[in-house]
This record gives structure tokens, C-alpha cells and sequence, in this order.
């Protein structure tokens, strides 16, 4: 059997695309089932990336894991390739910016109090409103966000990796995007790589990767996997789907 590193208790959470309200339901469920554990050296909280985007509440998500890994270093937050298109689109580059907001960076923006961009604003004026309402602060920490942590035996990361290649030498393109080239591939990565991006059912724990994208915003299901030494379990929470504004 797989291992954490002797004396750390892991809960990896899963995308959460703008569901703040299944992301806090998930938060207190994870604080029941530790506490009624035995103590432990350490604990953490892995978030797989994709924090925002699609679902109604992203701006709230962002505070939230903002303060909470502020207060406790016992949070690690993944860059997602969400949080990537985001920040190329704050970063001025135009073709991202189109894009994104057609993969759910509109409902972000919202989220920010920015409306849709008219038909006939400047792209670089509506560039300017982006700005000035998304936090410097948060902008300076997503920029700053790890690709991947490791455990033991398990090697956290948004996408996966790419096959044949080993972890240490693995890319941010392949770390961020990657899907049927590692998720169709039965080998040893060299760790079970746990992550997120494509979407399953239900977590799907197989021997060489767990994935635990369970499509909360639009399924209403947000899971984690807790991982303890040699031992595993899934948890989720589910709540009526919620769709964005138009
Ligand atoms: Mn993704």
C-alpha cells in the first residue's frame, strides 16, 4: 500500500470552480473527521486548483483559501490552469483574456462585481476595470502558487504528468493541462499522483492515480480524499446545483 510520510494527515480537495458553499461545507466536514482522529504531527489541507471560474462564488473562494493560508501555513493551494488563464488574462494578453472569459471567466468577473464586456468597449478598458477589481494581493499570491507537493508515496498536482518522464522533471504545460496521454496510461508515475481537472463520478482511486474532480459546479458534489500513512478514505459533500447569473 501507498504511504504519507510517516506522521502527516493529508485531505486533498478537489475543483472547486466558484462553489464557496460547498468548499465551506467541505472545510467543517474535514474538521469533524480529524478531529475525531488521534492526534497527529501534521496536517494539511491541499487544494488541487481550480479554485475559480464556472460557478457563482469564486471571488468568495479566493478570500477564503487568501486568509485561511495566511493564518495557517497548513494550507497549500495548487495553481490550477484556471488560475493560469486568469492571470495571463490580468497580465494584458488579449487572445487568453477572449478565452477565458468563454471558459468561465465571466462568472469570475462577476463575482468581482465586473459585468460581461460590451460589444463595443476597448478590450483594454475593460482590461483596466478587471484590474482594479480583482486584489493586488491576491493576484500576487495566486502568481506565487506551487505547481505540485509531495507526500510519501502520493505526488499532488492539478492535471497530472506526463508519462515516461520523471516527477522531478515534469512541466507546467503537462502539470496543468495534461489528460488522455496520462490519464489512459496504466504505468507507475514514480508516486499515485492525485489529481484533479478531468471529471469524474465519484473519486476515482486506481494504482497508479487517484482523481478527485468530481465536477462540483455542475454535478453539486465537492469530494476529498484523506490520506494517513498506509490509510485512505473519500468525503464529499453534495448541495443542489447552482448556476451563475447570466
Ligand atoms: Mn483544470
Amino acid at each position: 500500500m501507498p504511504s504519507t510520510d510517516s506522521g502527516e494527515r493529508i485531505y486533498a480537495i478537489g475543483d472547486i470552480h466558484g462553489r464557496y458553499d460547498l468548499l465551506q461545507l467541505l472545510i467543517e466536514r474535514i474538521g469533524e473527521h480529524s478531529r475525531a482522529l488521534p492526534p497527529v504531527r501534521a496536517l494539511y489541507i491541499v487544494l488541487i486548483g481550480d479554485l475559480v471560474d464556472r460557478g457563482p462564488q469564486s471571488a468568495e473562494v479566493l478570500a477564503m483559501l487568501y486568509d485561511l493560508q495566511r493564518r495557517n501555513g497548513d494550507v497549500i493551494v495548487l495553481l490550477g490552469n484556471h488560475e493560469e488563464a486568469m492571470l495571463q488574462a490580468l497580465d494584458g494578453d488579449i487572445d487568453v483574456l477572449r478565452r477565458w472569459l468563454k471558459v468561465g471567466g465571466d462568472t469570475t468577473l462577476a463575482s468581482f462585481g465586473v459585468g460581461p464586456m460590451r460589444r463595443d468597449q476597448d478590450v483594454h478598458d475593460y482590461l483596466a476595470l478587471m484590474r482594479r477589481a480583482v486584489p493586488k494581493a491576491w493576484v500576487a499570491w495566486l502568481r506565487h502558487l506551487p505547481l505540485s507537493v509531495r507526500s510519501g508515496d502520493y505526488y499532488f498536482v492539478h492535471a497530472g504528468v506526463r508519462p515516461g518522464v520523471a516527477l522531478d522533471r515534469q512541466v507546467r504545460n503537462d502539470m496543468l493541462w495534461i489528460r488522455d496521454d496520462f490519464l489512459t496510461d496504466e504505468r507507475d508515475f514514480g508516486a499515485v499522483v492525485v489529481h484533479g481537472h478531468s471529471i469524474t463520478r465519484d473519486v476515482d482511486i486506481r494504482r497508479n492515480r487517484i482523481c478527485i474532480d468530481t465536477g462540483a459546479y455542475r454535478t453539486g458534489l465537492l469530494s476529498a480524499i484523506y490520506l494517513e500513512g498506509e490509510k485512505r478514505s473519500v468525503l464529499a459533500v453534495s448541495l443542489p446545483v447552482v448556476m451563475a447569473a447570466e
